[in-house]
């Protein structure tokens, strides 16, 4: 499967210019994500979606992974509608693993185990999704929670989707995994914090 990485976003709350080239434990952040995808058994050919807001980003990507990773320069401002003209100048016609350059802590087996999830579930599109009770115990107030059945989850922010039709909205199976490793993003400077702590 291939794998696009998300990295045009303003990082805002962060404001420490563009989040993906912060430095965590010494090395850029999206990097941890690649490495991560560059070693998992499942994964084929990787991407990056950088911005107007990322040119940064791009470089550092097109330095480290001499032509083993390809950038994709897409409009920013818009996450789905980047993620959508990503997929398609990608070219991608089969499901493609869509992930945040925000998520340090995802090994490779637990990439491989999410497409092993995808490949059962019978579903076009998944979803991967950490209950709160995991926020809580980190100490993390999550962006977005869904009630599911009267249980309340949150996003992690890795997605498959099916890239032959990946204009229309596709049936979501939503895989919920009690992983702490999933649920700590880099949105602010706490969580740098958080994270070096676990990745030590
Ligand atoms: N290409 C692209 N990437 C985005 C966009 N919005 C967010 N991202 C990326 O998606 C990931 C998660 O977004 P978020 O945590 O909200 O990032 P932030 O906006 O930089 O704080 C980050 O790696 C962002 O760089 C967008 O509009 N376009
Ligand atoms: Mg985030």
């Amino acid at each position: 499967m291939d794998a696009i990485v998300m990295a045009g976003g303003l990082g805002k709350r962060l404001g420490m210019g563009e989040k993906p080239c912060i430095k965590v434990m010494g090395k850029p952040l999206i990097c941890y994500v690649l490495d991560t995808l560059e070693e998992s058994k499942k994964i084929e050919r990787i991407f990056v979606a950088v911005s107007p807001a990322t040119p940064k980003t791009g470089t550092v990507v097109l330095n480290n992974y001499r032509g083993r990773i390809k950038v994709i320069r897409t409009a920013g401002g818009n996450y789905v509608g980047d993620m959508v003209c990503a997929v398609e100048s990608a070219g991608i016609i089969e499901p493609v693993l869509i992930i945040m350059s925000d998520l340090p802590l995802i090994s490779p087996a637990l990439v491989d185990s999410i497409i092993s999830e995808y490949e059962k579930c019978g579903r076009p599109a998944m979803s991967v999704h950490v209950p709160i009770s995991i926020c809580r115990s980190l100490g993390i107030r999550p962006d977005t929670v869904f009630n599911r059945n009267g249980n309340l989850i949150v996003p992690t922010g890795i997605n498959i989707l099916d890239g032959k039709n990946i204009q229309q909205e596709q049936e979501d199976f939503n895989l919920i995994l009690e992983i702490p490793e999933l649920a700590l993003n880099i949105n602010m400077v706490d969580d740098i914090k958080r994270c070096e702590d676990l990745l030590k």
